[in-house]
């Protein structure tokens, strides 16, 4: 066993809320003391790892942000380019230079105007099998590293708020990147939380990506995310399940002209560009639920010092809800409206939308009830309680509505872990993270597996067991 230090405020939640705080993985999600965690998965050395914790506990300081990255290419392309784009401690943009410095990009003309960023931050990565070395300076925070099959067209912009990136995006059907092999992997190292980092599949599954970090103590934590074809069997299970249901699942499927698949964009994502889609997906599963917790109680955990918390679905008395119902929950300041399907992919919008003055009450319960909306576990025995299972039981075949991106993603995942919608970092506890985090103070090393792991994909695909 040893011991990790996280917050936990979840990372998402802190984005929306544009926190100055720093990211960490979220398990108390209202809480933000550093905690410490029983998390022996992955320890190499207990007392080594806890001494040094201790030693560094709250800060991360040991090499002055330094961090060392290898990058081993495992795709048959001569031809990949990293990028690394994030923010220094004060929040100007920076990118890694050539020269392993940062970067600070100006962009030329005026407000709105896209110059191309210089090709001294393109980092070329060697061949098939080999390892590419890179080391950033300092401290980073909100970063993301690129990887792109012949380089991506990214652009710093003039803002009010200073210099902008614009990013490739995978869900703009004409952006200059649409037919590029690209992907990321999410970054945060903080002198003062360390450093967090994670694969996100929350708006898409594209270049199959795999972490892992090495700590002071030889400790190390790995995501292995999806093989490198996982994409073409997340596509097919899409379709599959379109059949069975009718709903547009395989539409989530994105090609290239030539009809080769791209990515897979997730039900959030494919919303945010065609609203009418999956429309009323969602309203047996919430009436269901509504009906149920209507006479039985559903608790939610909210793991933080407000500890257990009792709601009930009942009529409104609010006059613009018509009588419709709504979950009121002990302790809460605003009760929760039925979500849409877009409120359920997104947790974001609707009863999601955590407003300025909201309690942390509040802020506790939307990220728990929106994992076990997309997860289905609100109907299952254990399902009173929020969260309250383990992962092998998410995703139960039995419920009317399940966001079946987030469970074919997680089954095809060779560890299942990896974000695959905002609040996957909802958990009963770390040992059962599906996030796909690693974290910690004091890293050594960060590993990416560029194109992802291939060896033994096929036979976890077949027995994905989860
Ligand atoms: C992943 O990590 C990044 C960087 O630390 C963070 O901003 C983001 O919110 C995390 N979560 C998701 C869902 O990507
Ligand atoms: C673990 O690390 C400590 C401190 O570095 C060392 O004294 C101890 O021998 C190590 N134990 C094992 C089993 O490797
Ligand atoms: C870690 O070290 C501290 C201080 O030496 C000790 O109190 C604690 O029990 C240790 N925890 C574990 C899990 O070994
Ligand atoms: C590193 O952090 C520790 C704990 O906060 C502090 O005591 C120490 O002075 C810091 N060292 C440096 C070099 O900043
Ligand atoms: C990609 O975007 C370009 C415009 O940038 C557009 O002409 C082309 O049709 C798009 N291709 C696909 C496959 O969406
Ligand atoms: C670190 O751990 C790995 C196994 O995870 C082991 O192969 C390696 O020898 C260890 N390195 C040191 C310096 O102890
Ligand atoms: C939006 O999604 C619906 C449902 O799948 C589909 O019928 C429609 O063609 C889509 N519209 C666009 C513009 O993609
Ligand atoms: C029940 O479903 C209807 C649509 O059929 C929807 O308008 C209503 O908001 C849903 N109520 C709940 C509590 O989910
Ligand atoms: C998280 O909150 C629960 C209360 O719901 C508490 O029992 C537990 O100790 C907390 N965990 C940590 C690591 O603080
Ligand atoms: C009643 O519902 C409307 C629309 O959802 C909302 O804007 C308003 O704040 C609610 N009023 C109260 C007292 O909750
Ligand atoms: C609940 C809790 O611990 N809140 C603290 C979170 O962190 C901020 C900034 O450090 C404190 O001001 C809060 O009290």
């Amino acid at each position: 066993m040893h011991l990790i230090s996280t917050i936990a405020l979840s990372a998402t939640l802190l984005a929306q809320l544009g926190s100055s705080l720093p990211v960490g993985s979220s398990w108390n999600s209202t809480a933000n003391a550093t905690q410490t965690l029983d998390q022996d998965d992955n320890a190499v050395n207990s007392t080594a790892a806890n001494s040094t914790m201790l030693a560094a506990e709250g800060a991360n300081n040991i090499t002055g942000g330094k961090l060392p990255l290898e990058l081993i290419n495992h795709l048959p392309s001569d031809n990949i380019y990293a990028y690394v784009t994030g923010q220094d401690a004060s929040g100007q943009l920076i990118l890694l230079d050539s020269n392993n410095e940062w970067f600070y990009p100006k962009a030329e003309g005026g407000e709105g105007e896209k110059t191309p960023l210089p090709d001294h931050v393109k980092h070329k990565l060697g061949p098939q099998f080999s390892t590419t070395k890179f080391t950033l300076p300092h401290y980073i925070y909100s970063s993301r590293i690129w990887f792109g099959d012949g380089g991506l067209d990214m652009f710093v912009v003039k803002t009010p708020d200073g210099q902008g990136l614009a990013e490739p995006s995978a869900l703009n059907r004409m952006d200059p990147n649409n037919v590029t092999n690209w992907g990321f992997v999410e970054l945060t190292n903080s002198k003062d939380w360390g450093l967090y980092a994670n694969l996100s599949f929350v708006d898409f599954v594209g270049m199959a990506l795999g972490i892992k970090l090495r700590r002071s103590g030889n400790d190390t934590q790995e995501a292995k995310g999806v093989p490198t074809a996982g994409k073409y069997k997340i596509c097919d299970d899409l379709k599959a399940q379109a059949a069975k249901d009718g709903q547009p699942w395989g539409e989530l499927c994105v090609y290239d002209d030539k009809g080769d698949l791209m990515r897979v964009v997730s039900p959030a994502g494919f919303l945010s560009t065609n609203l009418t889609a999956f429309e009323n997906y969602w309203y047996p599963y919430t009436n269901e639920t509504a009906d149920r917790y209507e006479s039985d109680v559903l608790t939610i955990d909210t793991q933080s010092p407000a500890g257990k918390v009792d709601c009930r679905w009942q009529a409104s008395t609010n006059a613009s809800a018509n009588g419709n119902m709504e979950l009121v929950c002990d302790g809460d300041t605003r009760p929760f409206p039925p979500p849409t399907s877009e409120d359920v992919f997104g947790c974001n919008t609707g009863p999601f939308a955590i407003q300025e003055g909201d309690s942390d009450v509040h802020k506790a319960i939307v990220p728990r009830l929106c994992a076990a909306y997309n997860r289905g576990t609100l109907l299952i025995n254990g399902g009173d309680v929020q969260p309250g299972v383990d992962p092998a039981q998410y995703y139960p075949a039995s419920s009317s509505s399940l966001n079946w991106y987030s469970k074919i993603t997680h089954d095809v995942q060779i560890d299942h872990r990896g974000y695959a919608f905002s609040y996957d970092d909802v958990t009963i506890d770390p040992k059962h993270d599906a996030a796909g985090v690693v974290t910690g103070t004091n890293p050594e090393l960060l590993t990416i597996v560029v194109g992802g792991y291939e060896d033994k994909a096929a036979a976890i695909l077949q027995s994905a067991l989860y």
